[in-house]
């Protein structure tokens, strides 16, 4: 008799069961998600877990090389032609780094995925939603984030906190920051339309000046979706 394969328990997202977390951050420039994303990593590293952190577009050698040639101040990028690059990088990052990670059991922390690419190349740049699902797809696969946190603020104040944090001026702004008030408006407010969407994955967190009135909202938010058994305490 040939040998099979032991019957895998799926989760509604169709990943196996009692495998790691995928926690998302989502939010436009200046929403904090760096900091945010560096004080949960503290906090559960400090609890003991295994953690695994990535960025898109990036998290692979091809991946921050995409990265490079996709927000460089000066590239012609075509929108279509930066959709596929998005995707092609974000492919190579979930087949060689978060479905091994995840596979592992490890929580992975992911700064952006492709809520990004809804909201910035669906929302702002005007591409068919539907044909963005689709090419996600096929880069991902059923691959879902088990809980998204939208940080949500206001373009302007978002663009200010960037300016004054890297005393930077607006015109060394990288290629997509360059896009516009009028262009990150629409990004946000896919985001928000997205979520809403989805009110079982993505939590909203409205971003205060306040680093640590924000994360004591992120960390609630992983308390009450239960997606961590979390605690404060140990921060
Ligand atoms: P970070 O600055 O958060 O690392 O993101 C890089 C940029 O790439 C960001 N815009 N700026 N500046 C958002 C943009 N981006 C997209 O437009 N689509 C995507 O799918 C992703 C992952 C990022």
């Amino acid at each position: 008799m040939e040998s099979q394969e032991p019957t895998k328990i799926l989760a509604p997202n169709g990943r196996e069961m009692n495998q790691g977390k995928l926690i998302t951050f989502e939010g436009i420039e200046g929403s904090g998600k760096t900091t945010q994303m560096d004080r949960l990593c503290g906090l559960l590293e400090n609890q003991g877990c295994r953690i695994q952190r990535f960025r898109e577009p990036g998290g692979t050698a091809l991946g921050e090389r995409i990265r490079d040639l996709l927000l460089a101040p000066d590239a012609e990028v075509e929108r279509l032609t930066e959709l596929l690059l998005f995707q092609a990088a974000r492919r190579q990052l979930v087949s060689t780094r978060l479905e091994p990670a995840l596979a592992e059991g490890c929580v992975v922390l992911l700064d952006r995925f492709y809520d990004a690419t809804m909201a910035y190349q669906g929302y702002g740049r005007g591409i068919p939603l539907d044909l963005i699902r689709q090419m996600t797809r096929v880069a991902c696969g059923k691959l879902v984030p088990d809980l998204t946190i939208l940080l949500d603020v206001d373009p302007k104040q978002g663009l200010n906190r960037c300016l004054l944090r890297e005393g930077r001026e607006y015109a060394g702004a990288d290629r997509i920051e360059s896009s516009g008030l009028d262009f990150l408006e629409r990004v946000r407010c896919g985001y928000l339309e997205l979520a809403a969407q989805e009110p079982d994955r993505f939590v909203v967190v409205r971003v205060t000046e306040n680093i640590e009135k924000t994360f004591l909202q992120v960390v609630h938010s992983l308390q009450v979706r239960k997606v961590l058994p979390i605690d404060i305490r140990k921060s």
